[in-house]
């Protein structure tokens, strides 16, 4: 009887292993240690990324199957027709662990459990069975830097100054008084009755100390526990905040570089078609290392807040520096160029920041799809979804984080209950629904840009280079050429006519007769022929906040 038992008991725990990857025991949560590199192959293309549009997407705020006012994964496999349609490549899933939920899942209490809300393991492998049957790959946010303060961990680390987990965390006897990083008068070290805790973000979120040996393998083993379920790589947050070593040296240390390379070199690099992409901003490049070392990518937000201001004060200079720079990071690495994200240090929604003004949000949109990089849009920007007010939201960061916006219906189709947050009131005029109808909505536009970029190789993969303009205070122009093909963009950013010329000279255009196809966005539009004889002072007349996208064969 006993033996039975005993089998019993063993059987159940190798059985939460195999779901759960942890074991609980009087010590509390154990972790499977020493997780191997397993050979997963990938049904995407070789280098899938490098051509790749991405959608980031907040699981919570997307689509509820189950009425309980959150979403779902069930609702996000629900939807993949859609993004399908839209024509994007890659999908970015804001974190999907288990989180407390005081930081919208950046508040880790499981690196080894699906959120409970979303849905079970089952569920996310079904999602990325399906992404991968659309060609869209599916990376997912890691947040290495800190944990929740309900992290099992953490709840140990606190409990007393010689618990087994206390140096997991950074820890010190009296609050050293580091000045903030960024934020004037910000705490870094929190006070408990046994200690100051270091977290660098919120007191709740606690920074894990990655001077500790144990955390390396312990985040290591995270990271090959979710590439083994087949996922197509990270984005990962906030990462130039890792290792903090004084009040003068917090950001972006020599150390924090060293734990990147090596999750590069002996993970990374181990499963070979996997994309990743890192959050560091106003770091420059440097998180991309030699181009090979470190990230595939990191975000540009330099390209994101000129195009913003750009746009709203018709500056196109400012713009075309920004585009232009966009292919500017070391051979190998890209930078992910972007309108807008989760966070509110990166802008609000940009239909908020152009005052609802919609040739805005589609010349945006041009701009970004037709630039060098790796583009991110946001879930609802293509459809003009707005901030919302302050007063309706728990938090500022939740003002950019509202349900999507499907159709006209009560909670805009986002769930038949009561939703986690309120609903953005202009779900009535801009929602899927009734954009999918309206030929000159966002959506269409979003569309028809991103259906240019797939069909171009050079508009992803293509060479960027600038073109002479006759007036550079109205319009700003370059070229992508990739292979036979080139395709020249020009902008006019103003709410005056453009009648200007292009002077090629300083291109690699070749200097012989070429005439451009019909307009790449407007078939109606046809070109005249470029020439030697008007090789430097080619006309073009371009509308008031209007564009041009012309495609050669050389
Ligand atoms: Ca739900
Ligand atoms: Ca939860
Ligand atoms: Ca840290």
């Amino acid at each position: 009887m006993k033996k039975a038992l005993f089998f019993l008991i063993s059987i159940l725990i190798l059985a939460s292993c195999k779901n759960t990857d942890k074991i609980s025991n009087e010590k509390g949560i154990i972790y499977k240690e020493n997780i191997q590199i397993e050979n997963i192959p990938s049904t995407l293309k070789k280098d899938w990324w490098k051509e790749a549009i991405f959608y980031e997407c907040f699981v919570r705020s997307f689509k509820d199957t189950n009425g309980d006012g959150n979403g779902d994964i069930k609702g996000l496999i629900q939807k993949l027709d859609y993004l399908k349609n839209l024509g994007i490549t890659g999908l970015w899933l804001m974190p999907m662990s288990e989180s407390h939920f005081n930081a919208d899942g950046y508040d880790v209490i499981d690196y080894r459990a699906i959120e409970k809300d979303y849905g079970t393991m089952d569920d996310f492998k079904n999602l990325l069975n399906e992404a991968h049957k659309r060609n869209i790959g599916v990376i997912i946010d890691f947040v290495p830097n800190h944990s929740s303060l309900f992290h099992p961990f953490f709840e140990n680390s606190a409990s007393s100054k010689n618990s087994e987990y206390r140096n997991w965390y950074c820890w010190k006897d009296k609050d050293p008084n580091w000045v903030h990083p960024w934020t004037k008068n910000g705490k870094t070290w929190h006070k408990t009755d046994n200690g100051y805790y270091y977290g660098v973000f919120y007191p709740f979120l606690p920074d894990f100390n990655y001077k500790n040996p144990s955390v390396l393998a312990y985040m290591k083993d995270n990271l090959k526990f979710w590439l083994n379920t087949g996922i197509d790589g990270f984005r990962f947050d906030a990462v130039h905040t890792l290792i903090e070593n004084d009040s003068e040296h917090q950001l972006n240390q020599p150390e924090t570089h060293k734990v990147y390379q090596d999750f590069r070199e002996n993970i990374f690099n181990k499963y070979p078609n996997i994309y990743t992409v890192c959050e560091a901003p106003f770091t420059g490049d440097s998180f991309l290392g030699n181009g090979t070392n470190e990230f595939n990518s990191t975000f540009r937000f330099e390209y994101n807040k000129y195009v913003i201001q750009g746009l709203k004060n018709e500056t196109p200079r400012s713009i075309g520096k920004a585009v232009e720079q966009a292919i500017q990071s070391p051979s190998g690495s890209y930078f992910a160029t972007l309108l807008s994200n989760h966070d509110p240090f990166a802008g609000l929604r940009p239909f908020t920041e152009f005052n609802k003004n919609e040739t805005k949000c589609k010349l945006a949109a041009s701009i970004l799809f037709t630039s060098p990089g790796i583009p991110f849009i946001y879930y609802g920007e293509e459809i003009g979804m707005d901030t919302i007010d302050l007063s309706q939201v728990p938090y500022p960061d939740a003002q950019i984080r509202t349900p999507m916006q499907w159709d006209s219906t009560l909670n805009a189709g986002f769930t038949t209950g009561k939703p986690l947050r309120n609903i953005n009131p202009n779900y009535t005029l801009y929602n899927v629904e009734l954009e999918e109808k309206n030929p000159n909505s966002i959506l269409n536009h979003y569309k028809k840009m991103i259906a240019i970029r797939n069909n171009n190789k050079s508009l992803s993969l293509g060479n960027y280079e600038n073109i002479g303009v006759s007036d550079k205070n109205k319009v700003f122009a370059f070229m992508r050429k990739y292979n036979n093909e080139a395709i020249i963009v020009v902008f006019n950013v103003t709410k005056d006519n453009a009648n200007i010329t292009l002077d090629f000279s300083k291109t690699t255009l070749p200097n012989k007769a070429i005439t451009p196809k019909n307009d790449l966005f407007d078939q109606n539009i046809s070109y005249g022929e470029i020439n030697s004889s008007n090789f430097s002072i080619y006309s073009l007349n371009i509308e008031p906040y209007s564009f041009k996208i012309m495609k050669l064969e050389l």
